[in-house]
């Protein structure tokens, strides 16, 4: 009986372990709130290769500030969100110290951010999935 019990509570371990890593793999999306002070603030992770949330909402004419932190490590990265049409063009290099970006989208519309670095070669690491979609709603 003993046995049985201890199989039982194996399986369920590494269940919640598969889960656990399934989790971490999905997209997130993060829907910014207006504070007080009328700015939408967003906090963003980026790493080797991603950047979590990777889908924001914000909304339009309403001014944001990105706050973009990036997982230690040595390899660098930068964070890139230009769309020219809606008011938008800011570029960070992801350091020891958080990036704040500020902006304020004037049109509604989904604009890609991105890391543009690039090794030789390889796939850049906006390729490599280190990328990420800001949507503007109204
Ligand atoms: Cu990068």
């Amino acid at each position: 009986m003993r046995l049985v019990r201890h199989a039982g509570t194996g399986v369920l371990v590494l269940l919640l372990l598969a889960g656990g890593v399934h989790a971490a793999a999905e997209k997130k999306e993060f829907v910014a709130k207006v504070d007080p002070d009328g700015v939408q603030r967003v906090e963003v992770l980026g790493g080797s290769y991603f950047f979590t949330p990777d889908r924001v909402v914000v909304k339009v004419n309403v001014p944001v500030e990105m706050k973009v932190t990036m997982e230690s490590g040595v390899i660098p990265h930068n964070i890139i969100l230009k769309a020219p049409e809606a008011g938008i063009d800011v570029t960070a290099e992801l350091g020891r110290d958080p990036q704040v970006m500020r902006f304020t989208p004037t049109k509604t519309g989904e604009f890609p951010f991105y890391c543009d670095k690039k090794l030789l070669f390889f796939e850049s690491h906006r390729e490599k999935g280190m990328r990420g979609t800001l949507e503007v709603r109204e």
